[in-house]
């Protein structure tokens, strides 16, 4: 890694987080238009809830990388407009919508020491919680209409939060959780084989499981909470997971493309990538084995750079090789974001 390239993802990096603030953000909602060009802000007909955690995500990863107090000024202006959104209260009836949420605001806590950011993480955690049941021998429900249905989205990023909720706050009760929803995790929705990761069981009430919804973000969020586990656990059976996972992963999902993850659709599979990239991310930092990854990320993120951003402004569709032009969704930008974040970060490091 040479110091030149340390410098271009971090300038990469900058140009795609001043689209996002010049070209997404509405001061009038104090939240970002969910796609660009937006006039007027009309666009915002729906309320993505969980994009907008993912903003408050890339906004931390900004924070962290420059230590500039105008990411800490968006925070704040972002947690004020979507408390306001989401009608004065933060949870909501999806458990997973919570968990990316709490997740967003526990780093925003971390990195900006704002107690009334860990007040949210832990005021959506207690909420999270009233998911768990036995239905299906366990785990987290998608929704709260809906207690029997049991996926990926709504576990592997509880185990996660629950795990860093124990390192930063101790309290042993949040471990156990963070190990009794892994194992439920693992047990249900990982091919034992392969590793891949299914998104979800029982959907339709015949307690099946949709192993042909083969997403990246759900191999993302097992990969994170593996090393999560690992980190505070030290036992290295959770690299195992998380190395066998990322190996299924990129054999299953990224290989038609040379190694680019595939375009997964607009809306929410905007976002889905980001999210394998930035929990692939965790494993390199965590686990000298995953060299190769770092080879993944890099090869992502030059086709990116070079094929898929638009011309005239570092925005980015659904693509990662082909140039957008027309509306581009905060969630695909989101997604982009996420990757030139962690080529900064992990470029800086390895230095
Ligand atoms: O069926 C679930 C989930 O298992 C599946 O992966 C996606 C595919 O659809 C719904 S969940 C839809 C979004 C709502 N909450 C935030 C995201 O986690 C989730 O994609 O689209």
């Amino acid at each position: 890694m040479n110091q030149l390239e340390i410098g271009i993802w971090e300038e990469r990096a900058n140009q795609a987080q001043a689209a996002l603030d010049s070209l997404f953000w509405n001061d009038t909602i104090k939240m970002y238009n969910i796609e660009t060009p937006c006039p007027n802000g009309e666009c915002n007909t729906i309320f993505h809830y969980w994009w907008m955690a993912h903003a408050v995500d890339v906004l931390v990863d900004g924070l962290q990388r420059t230590g500039e107090n105008g990411y800490a000024e968006r925070i704040s202006a972002l947690h004020e407009g979507l408390l306001r959104r989401n009608g004065g209260v933060w949870p909501n009836e999806l458990y997973d919508d919570m968990e990316w949420m709490a997740l967003a605001w526990l780093r925003a806590y971390q990195a900006t020491g704002e107690e009334v950011y860990k007040n949210t993480a832990l005021l959506l955690w207690e909420d999270i919680l009233t998911g768990w049941n036995e239905h299906m021998g366990g785990g987290i429900a998608w929704q709260k209409s809906q207690l029997d249905y049991k996926n990926t989205p709504a576990n592997a990023p509880a185990a996660i939060l629950a795990a860093r909720l124990y390192h930063a706050f101790g309290e042993a009760e949040n471990l156990e959780w963070a190990l009794k929803i892994y194992r439920w995790q693992k047990e249900h929705l990982v091919d034992p084989t392969t590793g891949f990761v299914w998104d979800g069981m029982n959907r339709t009430g015949n307690g099946q499981i949709d192993k042909d919804w083969k997403y990246s973000y759900n191999q993302g969020v097992y990969i994170g909470a593996a090393v999560e586990l690992y980190r505070i656990t030290k036992d290295p059976s959770y690299l195992e997971d998380a190395r066998l996972t990322f190996s299924a992963a990129a054999d299953e999902l990224a290989e038609v493309k040379g190694g680019v993850l595939p375009d997964e659709g607009n809306g929410d599979a905007g976002l889905f990538k980001g999210i394998l990239i930035r929990y692939t991310a965790e494993w390199v930092k965590a686990d000298a084995a995953a060299v190769g990854a770092v080879d993944f990320l890099r090869r992502n993120a030059e086709a990116l750079w070079e094929q898929g951003k638009s011309e005239d402004a570092a925005l980015f569709g659904t693509d990662w090789t082909l140039s957008s032009t027309g509306i581009i969704q905060l969630s695909s930008q989101l997604s982009a974001m996420k990757l030139l974040e962690k080529m900064a970060e992990l470029t800086k490091d390895q230095i």
